[in-house]
């Protein structure tokens, strides 16, 4: 499909990618979950399957549950990546994704006694159907080595002598659209020993030791690395950066050059999209291959780049702003290092004639960052090289602005835009609750919304009608009830189908806060044992599922984990508590479970300290599916509200531009006595584990409570016991889940990519022929 765009002449392509959860991600694939069911119905044929399949005397459903997720990305960042894709393929955007084909994806999470442990992800065991290897698209890609000076046509030029070169070959993943001929490609990179023999080796009989030195070139593909926020400068990883977007760069440069003789049109006809900054080691190895291979001026080169790359950020943590030691990229890529000091002396110069000699300034805006580790700042890099600069939300915008990157901002304000991150409706809503699905369609007359969201709103009109509510709490229920097997079978917990179903799912962090709704589970659990039991009648019965992964080295996220166990174990087994209190931990989370857990979901929680979360996008699929939101003000719940309207969610906690103050008072002025009453049940043993818990408890306590856990619980408190008095009332609940849904359309990825596609990619749809 591509090709066809970039030979038309007026569409422009874009390509986007991602290398799950580092490189140059973006509007391609992390973690995608299940592909057949999904792909079934974006090309209208899952009838016919079921059909088929039956008369083969196989159950569709049943096989479609055979499928192991592929889990080629850490969490919310390679996930938008994938809904991405699919609204690209649906709306006919010319549009490639690019990868890298891990062997190894995210580690599977075991609990054993209560801990954490992680197991490879091998998902390739019994091969991958969906995938096409194409084994005439390969290219070398090379490390080390020297850069030399050499004299061309009597020009002095940099050459490159590499000291190593391993082979990237590529396997095709079709991305279906919906309701259109249009599929894109994602295309995934493995790494081989190249074709070249070290006959030195051979000869000196060091055979085996010759093997062994070509087979380690295949560990640059082999294992995601599942921490997504620190980052330990491991030459591995640097390596599956470049492998990854030299690969993808050789491929879109070769396919340009297939139809034109010069680089005059290259920003006419590629966009490219740096997803956070994995993958901004392409905009050196354009510079590169212009400048040193093509022969381009640098200026020529130079304006090339800044008209191809826009960069969106994820995050606003300081720690996940990646920073590459100086030392590595020099001995990695040594030409690529000579390249980035050339920029910056540029962007340096250019930078001093707009704000003269301020050298506080101009430290804080190099790329180079000295220190201790001498690093390069690939944010910084990023945006040097971009003509935009976006954030994933609107209140993520603003912090970029205002704090993360004020300095860039004040000097190109141009560039700074926002395009609210969004998920797909077909995975979210029409493969994983199809009878949520019907019931839309069946309500709005029309499937039409499935491509165009916007529709949705229709619901609004009628969520007051009995009827409806009817088929909705129907609809609901039976998604609690296949919840409540799932969670029977994992944990021989039994819950009731009258409790609230009230869900945490998402990567562990201290940040995202699971640790304050444990211990406002404590709190529930503690109010309930000191009732009387007449009064325990009045209490809304509640089942906490809590699911998530957390990073093998992040040690608080792994007693968080453990607290979880803990505080289950007490709770689910004590009698006295019966069916008003459970506590779920679903191991394991991915997207399959997503798809399970969200339809069955009353209720969700996103509960990250107000400036922390750049967007979420777990908010959003709730949203999608009725499920009612527990949240603080922070990323894109902030436009949720703006949506649905304050009183049809729960929000709580401190606001954004409120966090400084309250960090700088004590705790103990802020944290009301239920909070130092909970944390003091975990420091005294009341679950066991009285040592492991204490940094936990310390983390939160006196001055050292960062997440604000003690000044939010308060109202975190309020919230929920709103949460309980709504659901008492199932016609409110009904109603407020109704306009939950209605109100989802701008959530949608359909939305964000149409905003990209204008406003930063240039690019129009590019529909196939019937
Ligand atoms: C991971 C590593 C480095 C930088 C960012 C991330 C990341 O996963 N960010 C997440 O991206 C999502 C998609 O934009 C957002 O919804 C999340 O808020 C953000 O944490």
């Amino acid at each position: 499909m591509i090709l066809n765009s970039i030979s038309r002449g007026k569409t422009q392509s874009v390509y986007t990618s991602c290398l799950s959860s580092f490189l140059w991600h973006s509007l391609a694939f992390g973690i995608s979950g299940r592909s057949l069911s999904n792909s079934v119905i974006n090309l209208g044929i899952r009838d016919q399957c079921a059909d088929a399949l039956s008369q083969l005397g196989f159950e569709y459903e049943v096989l479609a549950e055979q499928e192991g997720d592929a889990a080629l990305g850490n969490g919310g960042l390679a996930r938008l990546s994938a809904c991405q894709m699919d609204s690209l393929a649906t709306l006919d955007y010319p549009a490639w994704g690019y990868g890298l084909r891990y062997q190894y994806g995210l580690f599977r999470q075991v609990i054993l006694d209560g801990f954490q442990h992680e197991q490879p992800d091998y998902w390739l065991n019994f091969g991958n159907p969906w995938e096409i290897e194409r084994v005439h698209v390969s290219y070398p890609v090379k490390f080390y080595g020297t850069v030399e000076e050499e004299t061309l046509n009597g020009k002095s030029c940099q050459v490159w002598l590499p000291g190593e070169t391993v082979e990237a070959v590529a396997y095709d993943n079709p991305i279906p659209g919906y309701g259109t001929r249009n599929t894109i490609n994602l295309r995934l990179w493995a790494a081989k020993p190249d074709g070249q023999y070290d006959m030195e080796s051979y000869n000196t009989g060091d055979y085996i030791n010759a093997v062994v030195n070509r087979q380690r070139a295949e560990t640059i593909s082999s294992v995601l690395y599942p921490d997504d926020r620190s980052h330990q400068g491991k030459e591995l990883r640097l390596k599956q950066h470049y492998f990854f977007v030299s690969a993808s760069l050789q491929d879109i440069i070769r396919r340009f050059k297939d139809g034109h003789n010069n680089f005059d049109d290259f920003p006419e006809k590629i966009a490219l999209q740096l997803n956070d900054t994995h993958p901004s080691l392409a905009v050196v190895e354009v510079m590169r291959v212009l400048v040193d291979e093509e022969h381009l001026g640098w200026d020529q080169a130079w304006n090339i780049v800044c008209k191809i790359f826009s960069f969106t950020t994820h995050t606003v943590l300081p720690e996940a702003l990646e920073k590459i030691p100086v030392d590595l990229l020099g001995s990695l890529l040594p030409r690529h290092l000579q390249i980035i000091y050339d920029i910056n002396f540029n962007f340096m110069e250019e930078l001093k004639k707009r704000i003269g000699l301020d050298f506080n300034r101009l430290s804080q805006m190099s790329i180079v960052e000295e220190g201790a580790v001498k690093s390069i700042r690939m944010a910084n890099l990023s945006i040097v090289c971009s003509h935009t600069v976006n954030g994933v939300s609107r209140m993520h915008s603003e912090l970029l602005k205002t704090r993360v990157f004020k300095d860039f901002y004040e000097l190109w304000p141009h560039k700074f835009q926002y395009k609210t991150n969004g998920v797909t409706q077909r995975r979210w809503i029409v493969v994983s609750n199809p009878s949520l699905c019907a019931l839309i369609s069946k309500w709005l007359g029309t499937e039409a919304w499935i491509r165009d969201i916007d529709l949705l709103i229709g619901l609004q009109e009628f969520a007051a009608d009995a009827d409806l509510h009817q088929e909705w709490k129907m609809v609901r229920k039976v998604n609690k009830m296949r919840l409540a097997e799932y969670i029977e079978a994992m944990s021989g917990v039994k819950v009731s189908l009258d409790a609230m179903f009230d869900v945490q799912i998402k990567r562990i962090h201290e940040y995202k806060r699971q640790l304050l709704n444990i211990l406002s589970i404590i709190h529930r659990y503690d109010c309930i044992k000191n009732m009387e039991k007449t009064q325990r009648r009045k209490v809304v019965p509640r089942v906490c599922i809590v699911g998530g992964k957390a990073a093998p080295g992040y040690e608080v996220a792994k007693k968080i984990i453990k607290l979880c166990h803990a505080v289950a174990e007490k709770i689910n087994n004590d009698a006295d508590v019966g069916d008003l209190l459970k506590l779920i931990f679903v191991p394991d989370y991915n997207v399959s479970v997503a798809e399970l857990v969200i339809p069955g979901a009353d209720l969700s929680q996103h509960i990250s300290t107000a400036g922390h979360e750049a967007s979420g996008t777990g908010c959003m699929k709730f949203l999608m599916n009725g499920c009612l939101l527990l949240a603080t003000a922070d990323g894109s719940t902030v436009e949720i509200i703006e949506e649905i309207g304050e009183e049809n969610m729960f929000l709580f906690g401190a606001k954004v531009h409120e966090v400084p103050a309250l960090r700088e008072k004590s705790s103990d002025d802020k944290a009301p006595l239920q909070f130092s009453r909970v944390v003091r049940m975990v420091r005294d043993g009341h679950f066991g584990f009285k040592d492991y818990f204490k940094s936990l408890c310390d983390g939160v306590e006196g001055d050292s409570d960062f997440y604000l856990l003690g000044s939010d619980f308060a109202s975190y408190l309020e919230a929920q016991a709103a949460a309980d008095k709504a659901f008492v009332d199932q016609e409110k609940w009904t109603q407020m889940s109704i306009l939950s849904t209605a109100g989802s359309g701008r959530f949608s990825s359909d939305r964000t990519v149409e905003d990209y596609a204008e406003t930063t990619w240039g690019i129009e749809p590019c529909t196939c022929p019937s």
